[in-house]
């Protein structure tokens, strides 16, 4: 594997202030977000948005036996991607990903069929302590390097700690950490 790909994990309405399941400070995500994927644009990496895209009824409501309120319902508002994410429509490296579509909880965007051919993957996206750090993991274990983008995931944090615990997770099992500014200081590569 070579090459460089930027996951964009479920920045939509419903995990940002306002939504049915908001992380707090979640719309945070969107202008370091924003650049990233301009850079990654300018040096032709593959890009992916996964996007939670659940039907009304599923097990993953708590109405149905899950634990969370209903959220990112196929077709509503709430399911739409921020309004302010710039994501590259018409980019032909540029994929989104559904996922939870049926009973299963798929907090990977890996559950919803992604499958990166880079070797290293930046993520970012919401929310820190279910689906990027569920990402990440799947990402390790499909044996790519991994960098999570600090500054460009915010955690939901149910329980206090969720958030920093599920950094300590992933750095434990070998992703790295930068910020944005980080990376588009990187040298250039593909
Ligand atoms: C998510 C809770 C339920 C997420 C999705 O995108 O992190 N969290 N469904
Ligand atoms: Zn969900």
């Amino acid at each position: 594997m070579k090459g460089k790909a930027l996951i964009l994990v479920d920045v939509q309405n419903d995990f940002c202030p306002g939504g049915s399941l908001a992380v707090p400070n979640g719309h945070e995500v969107v202008p370091p977000l924003n650049r990233m994927i301009a850079f990654a644009v300018r040096h032709r990496w593959d890009i992916f948005a996964s996007r939670d895209w659940h039907p009304r009824q599923t097990k993953h409501f708590a109405e149905f036996g899950g634990i969370w309120p209903v959220h990112c319902v196929q077709g509503t508002r709430g399911a739409e991607f921020h309004p302010d994410l710039r994501l590259p429509n018409g980019y032909v490296r540029f994929q989104v990903i559904s996922k939870g579509l049926g009973d299963a909880d798929d907090y990977s965007a890996f559950d919803g069929g992604m499958r990166p051919e880079a070797e290293h993957l930046y993520v970012g996206g919401l929310a820190t302590d279910y689906c990027v750090l569920s990402t990440v993991r799947a990402a390790i274990e499909h044996g790519h390097k991994v960098t999570l983008l600090t500054d460009a995931c915010r955690a939901v944090n149910l329980k206090d700690g969720d958030g920093e615990r599920a950094i300590e997770e992933m750095r434990a099992i070998g992703a790295m950490f930068a910020t944005v500014e980080d990376v588009l200081r990187e040298p250039a590569t593909i």
